[in-house]
């Protein structure tokens, strides 16, 4: 049929700069260090690249960086984190079935909530397989 090959945008694919911190990792609690970085949702995974900034032209795969870490979307739980979690704004705590807690944030309102619209909505189309 018409469009099959086509490509339309994909609410899955999105990129941009947060900061992050983990704050649990194997159910162990670990000190925050809030770092700026850059951020790719691709699929059900989320990446992270440390020392990214907003202007570097980059691509994951590339020799120039690799993933930080990487974060496996499938049965993770998406909120907003409570205040006890973090005295900053705009943040968003996940939880993942491999025990890493972490917390994302921006300062801008608008770009934290289009991240808590595709990371719920992928975390919703993603169950655990
Ligand atoms: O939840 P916490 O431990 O109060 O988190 C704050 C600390 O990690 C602090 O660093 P040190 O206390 O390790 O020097 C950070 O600078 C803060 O940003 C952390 O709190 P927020 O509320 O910003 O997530």
């Amino acid at each position: 049929s018409k469009g099959q090959n086509l490509r339309t945008a994909d609410p899955s694919e999105k990129c941009g700069v947060l900061n992050v911190t983990k704050i649990t990792e194997n159910g162990k609690k670990l000190r925050k260090n809030w770092t700026s970085s850059w951020t790719v949702l691709q699929g059900s995974s989320l990446l992270f690249a440390k020392g990214q900034g907003a202007s570097t032209s980059w691509k994951f795969g590339s020799n120039q960086s690799k993933p930080e870490f990487t974060v496996d979307l499938r049965g993770a739980s998406v909120e907003w984190a409570s205040k006890e979690k973090s005295s900053k704004k705009h943040v968003i705590e996940l939880k993942t079935r491999q025990g890493m807690e972490l917390l994302i944030q921006s300062e801008i309102d608008s770009v934290i909530n289009d991240w808590y619209r595709a990371l719920t909505e992928t975390v919703n189309t993603h169950a655990w397989e």
